[in-house]
């Protein structure tokens, strides 16, 4: 029907499916959710104002939408493990917003990762509201092991004394236990956040540790690891679950986006499956599979490896900037995002690093052996870049894994 009322959206949108079916897609906060998600996106659950949670609406007619927010409450407490969820936040920087305006001040302190050494955009950045509000001090990776250094993050919090503690990443590739920043918060007696956008979906599978326990609040987005829509979740306990759930619903947001919320339960339904856990592993299998190409044509990963869904190339070794090194890999039908490295020396336009994931291959069905190949097929692309046969073959190539692997089929 759209094509027939719209026929330039539906183009726009068939080519995307066409671009998602035939191309790789290695950006690692991506991934391809299921029919059914996208169901419950387009479906009549958008039509609906819904200002307030179950119960305690501002408008009448909200019978169904109070069973969707519930069931997306209960599963994803499930999930974690945790005691109070809140599933409006339109975004990942709302669901981090929400916790910044629960608990601080305009002007208090705040200790978070480097953006530049792999930290979050709305862990305050200059250019974020974060950044704007709040007297942000970062801490960053050991420049030799490229791994958080705790005895550095203690010195810095002792100095700093911040009211809150940011913990999380997107571009850090390994593991982040959350004990000794609990232990570090209450030294200096900061609350502990952890934005866990990235790993949620590995945290449910057991691959990742759960930072509930630990964290006076938890945030990630539910469309990475997760494979759910696009959106964002707040988990926090019981004695913060009224500021949080203010703090968004009136404080950041008016109406929930009902449809999404709808798409948020069926995802974390998904999620409480073992095929799901199955896939997280392979995900992580895939990861490290994928790196051992690398390791074996010389390209250096930052950290020495992962042990995630995720790998950091530095690709400085193969004498490309990361801007360079992701347009050529465009140009073969791969996509990947230029990436800032820990200590790089180029700008974030241009970087030295390219950050590659494998959650949406692992959702077509890759496995390590395929992942492998792409891995061999990257290092084709970087090490004989002036060489268009070599660009041709590995495009044909990707036609062919995409091909074998159907997406949306
Ligand atoms: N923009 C996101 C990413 O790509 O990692 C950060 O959440």
């Amino acid at each position: 029907m759209l094509r027939e009322i719209d026929p330039e959206i539906a183009a726009v949108i068939q080519h995307e499916t066409e671009r998602q079916r035939e191309g790789l897609e290695l950006i690692a906060s991506e991934n391809f959710t299921s029919k059914e998600v996208l169901e419950a996106l387009g479906s009549v659950m958008t039509n609906k104002y819904a200002e307030g949670y179950p119960g305690k609406r501002y408008y009448g007619g909200c019978l169904y939408m109070d069973r969707a927010e519930t069931l997306a409450i209960d599963r994803v407490k499930r999930l974690f493990g945790a005691e109070h969820a809140n599933v409006q936040p339109h975004s990942g920087t709302q669901a981090n917003m929400a916790v910044l305006f629960s608990c601080l001040k305009p002007g208090d302190a705040i200790l978070a990762m480097d953006l530049k050494h792999g930290g979050h955009l709305s862990h305050g950045s200059p250019v974020n509201f974060s950044g704007i509000l709040y007297d942000v001090h970062s801490y960053g990776v050991d420049e030799k092991t490229e791994r958080i250094d705790f005895d550095r993050v203690r010195l810095q919090a002792m100095k700093v004394r911040p009211k809150l503690i940011v913990v999380g990443a997107s571009s850090y590739p390994r593991t982040i236990p959350f004990e000794p920043f609990r232990e570090i918060a209450d030294e200096v007696g900061a609350k502990l956040m952890a934005d866990v956008a990235h790993y949620a979906g590995l945290i449910v599978a057991g691959l990742f540790p759960n930072p509930v326990p630990f964290c006076e609040y938890v945030t990630f987005t539910t469309h990475k690891t997760l494979r759910g829509p696009r959106g964002g979740v707040v988990l926090t306990r019981q004695q913060h679950a009224q500021s949080i759930d203010k703090a968004v619903f009136p404080g950041i947001q008016g109406g929930p986006l009902m449809n999404v919320v709808a798409a948020k339960a069926v995802a974390f339904q998904e999620a409480s499956t073992e095929e799901f856990r199955a896939y997280q592993r392979r995900v992580v299998e895939n990861a490290r599979a994928m790196s051992r190409a690398f390791e074996a044509a010389g390209i250096r990963l930052v950290s020495g490896g992962t042990d995630t869904h995720m790998l950091l190339l530095d690709v400085r070794s193969v004498g490309l900037t990361g801007k360079q090194a992701e347009s050529l890999l465009e140009q073969v039908g791969i996509t990947t995002n230029k990436n800032v490295i820990p200590f790089d020396p180029l700008p974030p336009g241009v970087t030295s690093g390219i950050r590659i994931g494998t959650p949406a291959i692992t959702t077509r069905g890759f496995t390590g052996q395929e992942s492998e190949e792409v891995g061999r097929l990257i290092a084709d692309v970087f090490k004989q870049k002036d060489d268009e046969s070599v660009k041709l073959r590995v495009q044909h190539r990707v036609l062919e894994l995409c091909e074998a692997f159907p997406l949306y089929a």
